[in-house]
């Protein structure tokens, strides 16, 4: 199982797969009615078993049932196999959702590796939560764009290894990726373009709602980006009066950074700046709206600063929490945005406040664009190599030393996109990585370790082979 339970008490018991007959929904919300209907599809893909749904009274059957007084963590379950019933017990929905992924890894597993006919999963209890709360992986559309299907693809992958973010980089150099309804040559010109010339392309507002609900189905938080005020040039090609000196620039489908500024002696600036801000958060029922602040080496510090204080106003008037690449200390944050780091810094350990919250993105250890090894096709390597143990084998809570641990809310992997085209390109860089990532937000780190790790790993290889999702077969593994 990855990622590693909690707590696991094996059993003597054996479940037959076959003596499964119902899904029973003790607790009748909807949501745990749509996870019984999404339940018995899997069921039936992959034991051809036609399960009925129940609301009470059954043997053989696998048990939804919430008791909120039992559960403090939201994400918490409980997942019971006998030998003729699968109980899982949650304080939320969100927490039966956990219970039910880890029953449908251990089901696929077996599908795929079991010796004999009968389809049969060991007894045993689990009872799990997660070590970190924020769980992310983060996806840069805007050096090349990603369509809703591979997004969509995307967050099923993610979700099935218990991510519960995902960050969406909208905007950078290279392109606009989400509509604006006010400013709509954002998308017009700005959305057109992407590195090495392609045609681009954007989210409608509609597409992106679908891709919200799509995630909060699957009980993952997105937490959308606009960069600012550097890594604007798609902004600023598509509207001249967004430049001090009146004038659009061109397109700009190349992969250098920090060239690029807004105007922040402007009012046009923070008008753009608020109507975005305003149309991005009604849309975003999350708690985070990201302002990036990274990079921006053509804006001068007290500019920058200035900048970013009027912009945190206006995150904080459509009441959502802040959130920033770690150049935002110099601006006067408000206590609660969140952090993001992404490199090391002289000043880092110096400013960072004591009561800021961190996410952890190291581009040592985090990120997913980073080749594994010196034959890689695809990827940057300015952080070096990531191979699959390094990128598991670290602690988020003591990887920068002058940070407390509990300042550290959990941890991201961002994928970069200069060099990644498609969904094969992404699956690539992403996999197997992004589940040792999974693995380290959510087991306890006194569970985990390369040696069992490595050998749990081997067998996903073969289930991603099953799900036609491409990943880097390194020889660290001894691929089952
Ligand atoms: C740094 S990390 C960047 C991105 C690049 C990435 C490539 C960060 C906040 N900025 O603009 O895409 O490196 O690895």
């Amino acid at each position: 199982m990855i990622p590693l339970p909690t707590n696991v008490e094996p059993s003597d018991e054996i479940l037959l797969i076959d003596h499964i007959k119902s899904i029973q929904v003790k607790t009748l919300e909807p949501s745990l009615l749509r996870m019984a209907d999404d339940l018995k599809s899997f069921w039936k893909n992959y034991t051809k078993n036609e399960l009925t749904i129940v609301t009470d009274g059954e043997d053989h059957a696998i048990t939804f049932e919430i008791e909120s007084e039992k559960f403090d963590e939201v994400e918490a379950y409980e997942l019971d196999i006998e030998s003729d019933e699968v109980n899982i017990k949650a304080g939320t929905a969100e927490g039966i959702y956990r219970g039910i992924n880890t029953l449908e890894q251990l089901v696929v597993l077996s599908h795929l590796h079991a010796n004999s006919n009968f389809l049969s999963l060991p007894g045993g209890e689990i009872e799990d939560h997660p070590s970190f709360e924020y769980r992310g992986a983060m996806l840069d559309v805007a050096r090349h764009f990603f369509s809703v299907a591979d997004v969509k693809r995307y967050i099923d992958l993610l979700s099935s290894y218990k991510i519960n973010f995902l960050h969406f980089h909208l905007s950078d150099d290279q392109g606009w990726r989400i509509e604006i309804k006010s400013w709509p040559k954002l998308t017009e010109i700005g959305g057109q373009s992407e590195v090495g010339g392609g045609t681009g392309g954007f989210y409608t507002q509609e597409d992106f709602r679908e891709i919200v609900q799509y995630a909060n189905d699957r009980f993952i938080t997105i937490v959308p980006e606009i960069d600012l005020p550097g890594h604007t040039n798609a902004a600023l090609a598509s509207y001249a009066e967004l430049n001090c000196n009146g004038k659009s620039t061109e397109l700009y489908t190349g992969i250098e950074v920090g060239f690029s500024t807004l105007c922040v002696d402007k009012e046009e600036t923070y008008e753009f700046v608020e109507d975005v801000i305003r149309e991005i958060s009604e849309m975003s029922p999350g708690p985070y709206l990201h302002i990036g602040g990274d990079e921006s080496h053509v804006t001068p510090e007290e500019d920058f600063n200035r900048f970013m204080d009027r912009t945190l106003e206006i995150v904080k008037k459509y009441d959502k929490i802040p959130m920033g690449w770690y150049e935002l200390i110099t601006a006067d944050i408000p206590e609660e945005t969140l952090l993001q780091y992404w490199a090391k810094s002289a000043d880092f350990s110096k400013v960072i406040p004591k009561k800021s919250k961190i996410l952890m993105s190291s581009a040592s250890y985090n990120y997913l664009d980073m080749k594994y090894d010196s034959i890689t096709p695809l990827g940057l390597h300015w952080a070096g190599y990531l191979p699959v143990k390094k990128a598991y084998d670290w602690d988020p809570r003591s990887l920068v030393p002058d940070l407390d641990a509990d300042q550290i809310i959990g941890l991201e992997a961002p994928l970069w996109t200069e060099t990644i085209e498609d969904f094969d390109d992404l699956a690539l860089m992403a996999f197997p990585r992004i589940i040792g990532h999974a693995e380290i937000g959510w087991t306890p780190k006194k569970r985990r370790n390369w040696e069992d790790y490595s050998q749990r790993l081997s067998y996903h290889g073969s289930l991603l082979d099953h799900l036609e999702v491409k990943y880097y077969g390194a020889e660290e593994i001894d691929w089952k």
